[in-house]
């Protein structure tokens, strides 16, 4: 069979199903029904939309950061209504998206009051693509952007030892009519998470991403895994925006810094314990013309200029074939699933 077509080694399935299958994973090992109606519609989010490096084959690891005791599957986040535009949420050693959900409703009230909201999450683990987290608000006609940090697996720029995570930054425009313009990457190389797919694959990382336990540069993505590391985006510029995003999520929440998670008590503990931060604007505060026609005018001139996509444009076309024709997935990763449903 081609891509993207049925063969004997793959199944397809809708996206209530998947989604279902994923929920009961997570019932099963003590999620609460909120968190695990969270964790399973983002997870078969990402496997919809081909954000791959955060779809199912992430689940193994969920199961085994929750089994280790490491992270509260069923915490309750506590939202703390600091200022006018100012919102600290306690994640309570829960995942990061209950904590989301819970400081949303308030933070977009205060964002259409004042111009401007920041939710400041610590105490949290984000194990996910962080694209979903801004999307929904740009789909209200909001900004809004995102900033997490991980666990120590990326050199910084002249360094010799890994220090920063590989913290994504994410940005969502609204685009009026059509789905908002969302762009959502690492500021290490490569994710840790396509650097695992890439191992299970047998694939090479191309050079310059990556370095073994010894600091030497390998395009080896088992030797990046097994205590080597990822190097950051741009040399130095992708850097100094690693080092600001620990700032920003970590000094700014209250979470911890890459370098600070220390999960050897833990033994397979794989979601990183840190912080996240959210900032929603209205765009209309801003306004000397309607927001989405200047989203828009800048869309129309890059593609003018010979743009063939752009961010996002991967994700929302893969939505569209995942809800037409189904989700196809690995016979064999849909069996552990099913395993994992049932043990
Ligand atoms: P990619 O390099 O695949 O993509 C980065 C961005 O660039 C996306 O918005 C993508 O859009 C866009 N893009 C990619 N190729 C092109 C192109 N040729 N032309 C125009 N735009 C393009 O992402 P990363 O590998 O950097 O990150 C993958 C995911 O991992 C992200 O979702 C990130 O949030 C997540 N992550 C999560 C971490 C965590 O701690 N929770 C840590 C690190 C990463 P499109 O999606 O449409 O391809
Ligand atoms: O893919 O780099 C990654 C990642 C780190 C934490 C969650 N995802």
């Amino acid at each position: 069979a081609s891509e993207g077509e049925p063969s004997e080694s793959k199944v397809t399935t809708d996206y209530d199903t998947l989604r279902e299958l994923l929920r009961s994973i997570f019932i099963r090992v003590g999620a609460s029904s909120a968190v695990a109606a969270l964790l399973s519609s983002n997870c078969a989010n990402c496997e919809r939309d081909g954000a791959l490096s955060h779809g199912i084959f992430r689940i193994p690891g969920y199961v085994s950061s929750i089994r280790s005791g490491w992270v509260d599957p069923s915490a309750v986040p506590s939202v703390e209504d600091v200022a006018a535009a100012f919102l600290r949420v306690d994640a309570m050693n829960g995942f990061a998206l209950p904590a989301l959900a819970a400081a949303s409703p308030l933070l977009i009230e205060k964002a259409r009051r004042n111009g401007i909201a920041i939710a400041a999450i610590r105490n949290s683990h984000h194990f996910s693509a962080l694209w979903p987290d801004v999307e929904t608000f740009a789909e209200m006609g909001l900004l809004a952007v995102s900033m997490v940090n991980s666990f120590a697996c990326t050199v910084p720029f002249d360094g010799k030892k890994p220090t920063f995570g590989t913290n994504p930054i994410a940005f969502a425009a609204p685009r009026g009519a059509g789905s908002p313009l969302v762009a959502d990457l690492a500021t290490s190389a490569i994710a840790n998470g396509d650097v695992q797919i890439a191992a299970r694959q047998g694939f090479t990382l191309p050079p310059g991403y990556g370095v073994d336990r010894d600091g030497k540069a390998t395009t080896d993505p088992n030797r990046v895994l097994d205590g080597g590391a990822l190097l950051t985006f741009g040399g130095y510029k992708g850097s100094a925006v690693s080092m600001m995003i620990e700032l920003f999520a970590a000094a700014l929440t209250g979470g911890k810094f890459s370098y600070e998670v220390d999960w050897s008590d833990h033994p397979g503990a794989q979601t990183p314990h840190t912080g996240q931060v959210v900032i929603v604007i209205d765009p209309d505060c801003g306004r000397k013309t309607v927001f989405a026609q200047r989203v828009n005018a800048l869309t129309e001139r890059l593609m003018k200029v010979g743009v063939s996509r752009l961010p996002g444009d991967r994700r929302h076309t893969s939505r569209a074939l995942s809800m037409k024709n189904g989700i196809l997935l690995q016979l064999a990763d849909w069996q552990r699933l099913n395993d994992m449903a049932n043990q």
